[in-house]
């Protein structure tokens, strides 16, 4: 598949399910711990530095960030989980916020999940993606910071993560810019598959 650059636009930031843009247009989530990569992954994906800031905006972290792209779908930015210096209630907000998505998006064509290529695959990492199997919902591994791993111990834990998760894994780098074409790729098929 020939891939576009991806237009993509800046909506809002929604702090609550009801208050989420209603129409049509598929959408593709984007959840990972925090650091992982998650706006670093967004800005390449769509070339533009700005989606970035906002997503690291204080208050705009623990918010569901939605952009739209090529005005046919919508990126979703997930709020980062794992953040050590939140307190244990402002972790339960945001893990009600994305379960709330999750559990009621009847617009989802897919999640993205990035994976750090040095860490383990966290409880919550698990979580999201035995939640895409019993939903039989697409789902996509992207392996961040793939620039820190040696070839053969990148390659060695992209099949790691696909066979722990039981998804297609794709490495990821925005030093080298590794990755980009493919990821870029899946999320179009995603959306492509929905409709
Ligand atoms: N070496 C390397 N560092 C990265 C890569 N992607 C992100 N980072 C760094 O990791 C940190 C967190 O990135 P960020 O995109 O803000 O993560 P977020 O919290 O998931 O949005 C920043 O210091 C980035 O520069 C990568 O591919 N390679
Ligand atoms: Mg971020």
């Amino acid at each position: 598949m020939v891939v576009k650059e991806l237009d993509c636009r800046y909506i809002g930031s929604f702090y609550k399910y009801a208050q989420l843009p209603k129409d049509n247009r598929p959408q593709v989530a984007f959840a990972g711990r925090s650091n992982v990569g998650k706006s670093s992954l967004l800005n390449k994906l769509t070339g533009r530095k700005k989606l970035a800031k906002v997503s690291n905006t204080p208050g705009k972290t623990r918010s569901l960030n939605f952009y739209l792209v090529n005005d046919r779908f919508y990126f979703v930015d997930l709020p980062g989980y794992g953040y050590a210096r939140a307190s244990k209630s402002e972790q339960r907000d945001w893990a009600r916020l994305i379960e709330d998505y999750l559990e009621n998006s009847d617009r989802l064509a897919g999640l993205v999940v990035l994976l750090d290529c040095r860490r383990e695959i966290t409880e919550q990492d698990a979580q999201l993606f035995e939640w895409l199997a019993a939903k039989e919902l697409p789902g996509i591994a992207v392996v961040t910071k793939a620039d820190k791993l040696r070839r053969d111990k990148l390659n060695r834990k992209v099949r790691d993560v696909e066979t722990e998760t039981g998804f297609p894994a794709i490495p990821f780098s925005i030093v080298t810019g590794a990755g980009k074409r493919e990821v870029q790729s899946a999320v179009l098929a995603l959306v492509e598959k929905y409709q």
